[in-house]
């Protein structure tokens, strides 16, 4: 399951943000450091292509893709040297899959704290900065030491003063020009800012119609460095406490469309190059999540790694095709579904079934 860490300056939204999408469950507070343990929870991935197969197939299970959101506490200028929580607890977000910047953009006199997305970044990317120097001032000397001994050792020395450099100078490592294969290299220190970054700007109810031109600066700003995202954090928290139609009815006279967690999700996928295909059938239908470039087999060892081990060949047909023609065995019968073997590519919104021996 992939794991988003939220981080950002007191009161910027996260808490509130974690309940839009989680559903609530979170204490959101006008003052700063309301949040001090870490809230972790998980939602499930909204994907109407299965819930129309599960239809299809009247299944006796349905089972979504889920992500993981970890909420922690605000970061504020200077908590590097221990300033408001400090930095002890970036610790949470060191085993993220991605890291969610939240900038606050909202206007109100009653919540204290900065509300230009810009300041709010700059802040938090200096205290990630720092962070990550002072992770690598800890360990490079004695990586150095260890590299005059075995030589095996250079390449890491060598990606690990090119972080350095780049960080003292104040560049986080995701918005350099280090290639991707050092920054592969430099995995495992988990470095703060060797993630990669979504930046959600939280817009105010009253910005409703500028959401554009309140999240450009920040996407100028970080120039495709980062995916971004504006959101009215505080309307899509009180959406999501509604349900079914209520929540329908007021996320449509809003002209929110889907609602928050459809378009994080959205959004995340594509920050991280994830793709979903389905299986179907009438015990389950479910919903996988793969890396976009997965053959066959690997796609199939995410469901066992006996699937993957013993891979024949997988039986596919795309998801819309596979509901026109209304079910498994008529597609089957119609010459429909494709055998396809090791070498097939899996795309986004396949329904697939695999042949394996162990
Ligand atoms: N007016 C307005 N208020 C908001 C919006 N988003 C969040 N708030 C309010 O701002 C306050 C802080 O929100 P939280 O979600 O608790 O902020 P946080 O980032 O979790 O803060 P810490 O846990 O203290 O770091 C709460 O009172 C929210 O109701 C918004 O879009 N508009
Ligand atoms: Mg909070």
């Amino acid at each position: 399951m992939e794991r988003f860490g939220f981080v950002g300056l007191p009161n910027a939204g996260k808490s509130s943000l974690y309940n839009a999408l989680a559903g609530g469950g979170a204490l959101a507070a006008p003052y700063a450091f309301a949040t001090t343990d870490p809230n972790v929870g998980v939602a499930k991935v909204p994907d109407t292509r299965l819930d129309r197969l599960a239809e299809m197939s009247s299944s006796r299970k349905v089972v979504h893709a889920a992500v993981q959101f970890v909420d922690i506490g605000g970061l504020v200028e200077g908590a590097s040297t221990g300033e408001g929580l400090g930095n002890r607890f970036l610790a949470h977000i060191r085993e993220v899959d991605a890291v969610v910047f939240l900038l606050r953009g909202f206007v109100d006199t009653d919540v204290p704290g900065p509300d230009d997305p810009l300041e709010c970044l700059r802040v938090l990317e200096i205290e990630l900065a720092l962070a990550d120097l002072e992770t690598l001032e800890s360990q490079i000397n004695k990586k150095r030491k260890q590299a005059r001994v075995d030589k095996s050792l250079q390449a890491e020395v060598a990606a690990l003063d090119e972080a350095y450099a780049v960080l003292a100078e104040g560049t986080p490592i995701y918005r350099s020009d280090i290639p991707e294969s050092t920054r592969e290299a430099l995995r495992p220190w988990f470095l703060l800012t060797n993630k990669p970054v979504m930046a959600v700007v939280n817009v105010g109810e009253d910005d409703l119609d500028r959401i554009d031109e309140i999240v450009a600066p920040v996407a100028a700003e970080l120039g495709g460095r980062a995916e971004v995202l504006g959101i009215c954090v505080q309307l899509e928290a009180e959406a999501a406490e509604l349900v079914g139609e209520e929540r329908v009815e007021m996320l449509e006279a809003l002209g929110l469309g889907e609602g928050a967690l459809e378009r994080f999700v959205h959004t995340a996928y594509d920050l991280l190059g994830l793709r979903t295909f389905l299986t179907t059938g009438d015990k389950e239908s479910r919903a996988w999540t793969f890396r976009a470039g997965s053959k066959a087999p690997q796609a199939a060892g995410r469901i066992h790694t006996d699937f993957e081990r013993g891979f024949i060949r997988a039986e596919v047909i795309r998801w819309d095709e596979l509901l026109e023609i209304g079910s498994w065995a008529k597609a089957k019968a119609a010459g429909k579904i494709r055998v396809e073997g090791k070498e097939y590519v899996v795309d986004d919104g396949d329904v697939m079934e695999f042949l394996f021996n162990v």
